[in-house]
């Protein structure tokens, strides 16, 4: 997930994401809330070909209507975006949709409204973490992957031994933004999370 305010200074999104492809990433969620809508709508179109390029998906958080113009792979909806049938209603089948659950209770609905995949978080504490609330730890975790038929990524403070801690929990996939955008080196960062992946 991109947050153009953790890159170094002087780092364009399109480079960074470009860098965290070339590690290995198979999927980037464009995430940049605060920005205006025809810059949200370029970045889109920008980062669609980079991620044609690495054969990557594209996801972009809240906006349907500029997941569909810049043909991204999917939309990713928090809470306070569009309802995940809404989602579905405008789009049909022309995206994977997902959806931010910060306890079971929503897992289950998200899923029930139709969520192809669910993140869950934050799991540990992030650096952000007024914004995401506490942490909610292994056990929801644990508790989700098991009621829930749709893949669930873990997210939130996820780095080093933490990726195989939750795996073991049986989450499908992690969601990351700081531990690879804010890092001095994305492209090793990235290896590094998909060799821990493996
Ligand atoms: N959503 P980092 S936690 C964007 O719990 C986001 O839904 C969360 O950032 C949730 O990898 C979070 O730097 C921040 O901890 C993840």
């Amino acid at each position: 997930m991109t947050d153009r305010k953790a890159l170094a200074p002087g780092v364009s999104i399109e480079a960074a994401v470009e860098q965290a492809l070339k590690g290995g990433i198979r999927a980037v969620q464009l995430r940049e809330k605060d920005l205006g809508i025809r810059d949200l709508l370029s970045l889109s179109y920008a980062l669609r070909e980079v991620t044609k390029r690495y054969r990557a998906k594209l996801f972009v958080n809240g906006r349907v209507d500029v997941a569909l113009s810049a043909g991204a792979d999917g939309v990713h909806l928090g809470t306070a975006d569009i309802p995940v049938q809404a989602a579905r209603k405008a789009a049909g089948e022309a995206l994977l949709i997902g959806a931010s659950a910060h306890s079971v209770r929503e897992a289950r609905k998200a899923e029930q409204e139709g969520a192809d995949f669910i993140t869950l978080g934050p799991v540990y504490e992030t650096p952000s973490k007024l914004k995401y609330g506490r942490p909610i730890g292994l056990q929801p975790l644990r508790r989700m992957t098991e009621e829930v038929s749709v893949p669930v990524f873990a997210i939130g403070g996820i780095r080093g031994e933490r990726v195989s801690e939750v795996r073991d929990a049986g989450a499908f996939g992690i969601a990351v933004i700081s531990a690879v955008f804010a890092s001095g080196d994305i492209k090793s960062t990235a290896e590094e999370y998909m060799r821990l992946l493996k």
